[in-house]
């Protein structure tokens, strides 16, 4: 009541006063939705076309305003984050193994014959070996690898940053492509991921696994390991690597999963 006492007294507004108020903020809001509902519809119209079969059956405007989803992250996050790390002694000591697809067939699979084929468009192909890879400077990352059905646990792996491997292999100019696309060396699983993600300095391709060349089971002789990315996009057993602009095929985008399927 004291409070009051000071404040100047406004006359209470009549009901008519109020009507007319809230009629001129109603059409206001209204005015503004649909001033936003035409502005979004056409920048949904206006997103990337979408190349049919890579991603699984969303209704065209969806998929585009996904693919919107994508850009947005992919220029705004990507490269300018750093993933959490960890102690090597905090590192799972006998890690998942989660799914097998495209590196079932251990019997035909011969490790030590094994090269890595980099595909070039006009169906030239780079056959680069182990030893080579090897060869260049060992990285190492300790961190929380997360599976997009939800699990997750600390990891450790070792290998080649993905750059240096593109810088010492000479295939830079091939990577300003937007995309790479990775395949097991009998082609039943294969991933697709986006140029920020692959040069991500936390990328790399591993061949180690808590000090000891990885198993059969989590992908020798050497597997795909982003960070940036959910589990599905580490490709196991990488037999193929490919550059394009258009998106490579997708296995999990196939079935409708998120292309992008960045953390
Ligand atoms: N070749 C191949 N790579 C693959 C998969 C697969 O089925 N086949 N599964 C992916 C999924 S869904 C996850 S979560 C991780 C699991 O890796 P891990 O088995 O080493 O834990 O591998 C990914 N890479
Ligand atoms: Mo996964």
């Amino acid at each position: 009541m004291k409070a009051n006492a000071n404040k100047k007294v406004k006359a209470p507004l009549t009901v008519e006063q109020k009507i007319k108020r809230r009629t001129f903020i109603s059409f206001g809001a209204f005015g503004a939705m649909g001033l936003g509902a035409v502005a979004s519809w056409k920048w949904l119209l206006a997103a990337p076309e979408e190349t049919p079969g890579i991603t699984g059956g969303t209704r065209v405007p969806l998929r585009r305003a996904l693919n919107k989803t994508e850009l947005f992250f992919r220029n705004f996050f990507s490269n300018k984050h750093l993933v959490k790390t960890y102690p090597v002694a905090d590192a799972a000591k006998t890690p998942r193994v989660n799914s097998l697809i495209g590196i079932e067939d251990d019997e035909n699979f011969d490790a030590d014959d094994w090269k890595l084929t980099v595909k070039f468009k006009n169906k030239t192909n780079q056959y680069i070996s182990l030893e080579a890879i090897k060869a260049l400077p060992k990285t190492e990352i300790v961190y929380d690898f997360k599976c997009v059905e939800g699990w997750d646990e600390i990891q450790h792996w070792a290998g080649v940053k993905l750059s240096d491997f593109l810088a010492h292999f000479k295939l830079e100019e091939e990577a300003k492509k937007q995309y790479m696309g990775l395949e097991t060396p009998n082609g039943s699983y294969y991933v697709g991921l986006e140029r920020e993600s692959i040069l991500h300095p936390q990328t790399i391709l591993a061949y180690e696994m808590n000090g000891k060349p990885i198993s059969i089971d989590h992908g020798a002789p050497l597997r795909l390991i982003v960070p940036v990315k959910y589990g599905i996009k580490n490709l196991k057993r990488i037999g193929t690597m490919s550059f394009s602009n258009n998106r490579p095929r997708d296995y999990w985008a196939e079935q409708g999963y998120d292309y992008y399927s960045g953390l």
